[in-house]
């Protein structure tokens, strides 16, 4: 998908680090205490679980491939920061889960968890709370972790499924203790007192119903005290941004499936073809390689709806001669990909289509040579430009005497949206964190250079109008040469022909 240049930009955070790759970071010398493995109960909890699900979870996992140890070491950093922030106080941390959304009476939406929350404890149910508070007389990062997760109810359970129920929690995931929801309240008078900070994202809650239930006579009293409630969202954004090795490994995993099912999808092209039937053919071979839902709407755009940057209607006929732009992705266990095609509905590229289509593919091949430490998103974002704006000259859809500004105009016509964004467990992943920040390694971004010449446009030549093309890649920024979790998705004319024309 892509982000528009418009968006709120946020200052820069100071002091990112990658726990595994900075040699320098104080959190390296923390030792955290083993987590106490506790037995997971030989029933079905709430979500996957290594007993039930063997054939996902390693023992020891509270999502694949990600272990209690790495959901730990999360909270102990998220404290190590507050630490940094404000030192020397008790301080509570408070973060939501998403509610159920209901469609209409009694049908749920898919279930999608709030992923700041599942960042820091992995826990999968709807109607939760995570609490991490700092233990009186020992300094943090040192912390409590609670869970107060919907209690057992077996009438509920016969129409939901089992809930994983305090004991199924804290087996789970490895906090230290589990509570049932009603029993917040208990804990939410004892942070009313002036000596402790709360981090709550209290002008943001993500859980109407448990904000207006518990949280909201606290946030009232706390606006009167001189600890006030601070916000908690961009610090755990400034943990997300770098991702871990396991982290990388399972995007690894949503990038192949997702260029497995692009191939697939392409392969399956002809003219004329429904928009609807490519659509359910790409999310077809996502889910049945275990991708678990679809990252976003997909464009699945022929012709010129590909000019439509959010065309998600995917209702119209593809004609033969059309090109069609795929822009999609998958969720895998937690992690998504955002990927990008445009190809020909039959499988050759007709003369404008390839040189447009050539044009875009150097900007963006350019534009990944660009992504590493040290340069930012925004300068990806300017070389970009520049380029773009060479390649309109190139194709004659620009004079080359074109003044400054008509040719800064031009280039935002021709390609209304940014390089790219930060990718990971959202496809808009950290999107409070500044684009103008170096990147380092261990940072995931999309780059996705594209030109659209719409067919109302006379004043391109006629031979391009209709015609968009975007191409975009999934990158993990490395010490080195950048490791393109998309590459196995083709993208050079000689081999999207191949795959489209066998
Ligand atoms: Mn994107």
């Amino acid at each position: 998908m892509v982000w528009f240049p418009s968006q709120r930009l946020f200052p820069a955070v100071r002091g990112m680090c990658s726990f595994s790759a900075c040699k320098f970071c104080f959190l390296r010398k923390l030792s955290i205490e083993p987590v106490q493995q506790k037995k997971i109960p030989n029933r079905y909890l709430g979500q996957p679980s290594p007993f039930t699900h063997p054939h996902l979870l390693k023992p020891g996992e509270v999502t694949p491939g990600l272990s209690q140890v790495e959901y730990s070491l999360r909270r102990h950093k998220l404290m190590a920061r507050i630490q940094q922030e404000v030192p020397g106080m008790d301080h509570t941390v408070i973060l939501l889960s998403n509610p159920t959304y209901y469609m209409s009476n009694d049908i749920p939406y898919t279930f999608h968890q709030d992923t700041n929350f599942l960042y820091l404890c992995g826990f999968q149910e709807p109607d939760s709370i995570l609490v991490l508070q700092s233990l009186p007389g020992k300094p943090l990062p040192s912390h409590k972790a609670l869970l107060f997760v919907p209690r057992r109810d077996p009438s509920r359970e016969l129409w939901d499924g089992p809930r994983s129920g305090t004991d199924g929690a804290v087996a789970l995931t490895g906090v230290d203790e589990g509570y049932t929801i009603e029993e917040f309240r208990h804990l939410v008078a004892k942070l009313k007192d002036e000596s402790t900070v709360v981090w709550y994202d209290f002008a943001k809650p993500v859980h109407p119903q448990l904000h207006s239930d518990y949280l909201l006579h606290l946030a009232e009293v706390k606006a009167r005290s001189k600890n006030r409630i601070r916000a908690i969202r961009h610090l755990v954004q400034s943990l997300r941004l770098v991702k871990s090795s396991a982290e990388i490994e399972r995007m690894k995993t949503a990038g192949k499936v997702t260029s497995q099912a692009f191939i697939e999808t392409m392969f399956a092209s002809k003219a004329p073809v429904d928009e609807a039937f490519l659509y359910a053919k790409f999310e077809f071979e996502c889910r049945a390689r275990g991708a678990d839902i679809l990252a976003y709407p997909p464009v699945v755009a022929g012709g010129n709806r590909s000019n439509t940057l959010h065309y998600v209607k995917n209702n119209q006929l593809i004609k033969d001669g059309e090109m069609v732009l795929l822009d999609g992705g998958c969720e895998s266990s937690c992690y998504v990909s955002d990927i990008t095609r445009t190809w020909p509905i039959n499988g050759r590229f007709t003369g404008p289509q390839a040189e447009l289509y050539q044009a875009v593919l150097e900007v963006q091949k350019s534009c990944l040579r660009l992504c590493s430490p040290g340069v930012s998103l925004e300068n990806i974002y300017s070389f970009m430009l520049t380029m773009i704006g060479q390649k309109l000259k190139d194709l004659g859809i620009l004079q080359k005497s074109a003044t400054e500004n008509h040719l800064f105009k031009a280039i935002r016509k021709y390609c209304p949206h940014h390089v790219g964004h930060y990718l990971g467990m959202d496809v808009h992943d950290t999107p409070d964190i500044s684009r103008s920040i170096p990147l380092q390694p261990g940072m995931v971004i999309t780059i996705e250079p594209g030109l659209y010449i719409s067919e109302d446009d006379t004043s391109a030549p006629e031979r391009f109008r209709g015609i968009g093309v975007r191409i975009e890649d999934d990158v993990v920024v490395t010490e080195n040469t950048p490791l393109i979790l998309s590459e196995d998705c083709p993208k050079e004319i000689y081999d999207v022909e191949q795959v489209c024309g066998s």
